[in-house]
């Protein structure tokens, strides 16, 4: 293709003025926050806020120093050095439109598995004052029984033994701190911007329980000078295709090794502590509250559990889009009844969110079909988030001796999803850190269903419910006798 421009800094001043291009000078940024995995979502949420507020406030102390950490974040890593730390931002509008935006406020990057200790020093310099994470849910590895920190993972065994080439966030965080505080220099910030449940308390207590076992002296200076907001985050992001790609060669004449694509929706609300400041977040509308959790519920147990329902029924009816499945009645009414049947009563109307409201929207936003997500994208390492996004859905409903007919119907089809096969005999990819365990309890659950409640640990104190096990009982075997869809429509008929 002629005059095509790879995205990089020098390339980005002679970009078309279509392509909204940055008009920033980074020379003036200064970097005050880092942020610990490259991922799509950081693109599409974090980093465009940290844009929007350098070019439309002239906001120059908040530039992003990206840490990546994993062996799989190499590619990313490379791209980003490559392209001087620019990608471009798609975002995908209901209408079929779809904007473009060069973001620019990533301005340093580092890989840890490369130089460990570079990236160690350039997290413990003074300059950093947030330093915020996406790590997913898996990245903080709790005890999938107790959901406490796992002292006993692998790789964090092996971080408190090799303290100065670590694996984990919490190896790395460890040494940061303690150079900071053997230096006299401040604290700052930790700032998860994961969708677990309140994600800062949770990174905290981990966080100490580590460094109680392998660093104990630094635990006071780190209750002094540190603080854990907890926040709400929310971006429905996709993985990029080739198309993509190929698509921003022909519109714009760019060639961007990894550009992001998002949903024209965007949110961020978090707690206001941080120890070190702040930007001023709220240029940029994003919102400060004293408690995270009205919040943090409802995003989790519509938002998220109606992603992970349409993910595991869609797959099992075939279908490769969440908005395939948020297109077919049978599979929306079935989400609607969910939502207004077990979750709304636990939940509470708030200034922000009227439920009805909140569940119309969300449903909208699955609608949209330009942004192609991917089923595969919302089933990945679902063994980490359904007992984040629907257990506790359950167990409220439980304890309050209400309806668990719709949330146990979705676990009895999450063990038919390991069966890996479709109503259509076609057979899908399944990944998960638990997927071998997963599989062979699905495939003994065809002679005692029982058996996949009893063995995966994370279904803990629900497997001691009579209620529960005979409801699942009794939706498996309607699962394994009729297509999803047929059951489906007997769910949402109350006849199954
Ligand atoms: C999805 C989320 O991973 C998932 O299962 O539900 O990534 C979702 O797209 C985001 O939380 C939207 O804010």
């Amino acid at each position: 293709m002629s005059n095509l421009l790879y995205l990089n800094t020098e390339n980005s001043h002679s970009l078309a003025n279509s392509i909204l291009k940055p008009k920033i000078d980074r020379d003036k940024i200064k970097t005050g926050i880092a942020h610990i995995g490259l991922s799509n979502f950081h693109r599409a949420h974090q980093a465009y806020y940290i844009h929007e507020l350098i070019e439309k406030h002239d906001e120059l102390n908040f530039g992003i120093c990206g840490i990546d950490l994993l062996e799989s974040d190499r590619k990313i890593y490379n791209i980003l050095k490559d392209q001087d730390g620019l990608y471009t931002l798609v975002t995908k509008n209901a209408d079929g439109t779809q904007e473009y935006k060069i973001i620019a406020s990533i301005i340093e990057y580092f890989y840890g598995p490369e130089n460990p200790l570079a990236a160690i020093e350039r997290l413990a310099r003074p300059d950093i004052k947030i330093i915020s994470l996406t790590i997913a849910e898996d990245g903080y590895h709790l005890n999938e029984t107790t959901g406490e920190f796992n002292l006993t993972h692998p790789e964090v065994e092996e971080d408190s033994v090799s303290k100065f080439n670590p694996k984990t966030v919490f190896g790395y965080l460890t040494q940061v701190f303690k150079l900071r505080k053997d230096r006299g220099l401040p604290g700052c910030t930790i700032l998860s911007c994961d969708n677990i449940k309140a994600n800062g308390d949770t990174i905290k207590k981990s966080f100490y329980t580590y460094v109680e076992k392998t660093e104990p002296t630094l635990l006071p200076w780190l209750k002094e000078n540190t603080s854990f907001p907890n926040s709400m985050v929310d971006r429905i992001t996709t993985v990029t295709s080739n198309k993509d790609i190929e698509l921003l060669k022909k519109t714009h004449h760019i060639y961007d090794q990894w550009p992001v694509v998002c949903e024209p929706f965007s949110k961020w609300i978090i707690e206001d502590d941080f120890i070190a400041g702040r930007p001023d977040w709220e240029k940029v509308g994003i919102q400060f509250v004293k408690k995270i959790e009205p919040f943090e519920n409802t995003k989790l147990r519509i938002l998220n559990a109606g992603h992970s329902i349409l993910g595991i029924l869609g797959a099992l009816n075939g279908y490769k889009y969440v908005h395939e499945v948020a297109n077919d009645e049978d599979f929306i009414l079935f989400l609607e009844n969910y939502i207004d049947t077990e979750v709304t009563p636990n939940l509470k109307n708030t200034d922000q969110y009227n439920l009805e409201a909140y569940k119309e929207e969300v449903i909208d936003r699955f609608k949209n079909p330009y942004i192609h997500d991917r089923l595969s994208r919302i089933c990945k390492e679902s063994s980490s988030k359904i007992p984040i996004f629907v257990f506790p859905t359950l167990t409220k409903q439980l304890s309050n001796q209400q309806s668990i007919e719709y949330a146990t119907f979705v676990m009895a089809a999450w063990c038919k999803y390991y069966d890996g096969i479709d109503d259509f005999g076609k057979s899908f990819d399944i990944s998960d850190s638990l997927s071998n365990q997963l599989i062979r309890t699905a495939a003994l659950s065809h002679q005692n269903p029982q058996l996949f409640l009893e063995k995966n640990a994370i279904f803990k104190d629900l497997v001691v419910h009579d209620l529960f096990r005979k409801r699942f009982n009794y939706y498996l075997s309607k699962l394994r006798s009729l297509p999803i869809k047929e059951c489906l429509v007997l769910m949402n008929k109350k006849m199954l």
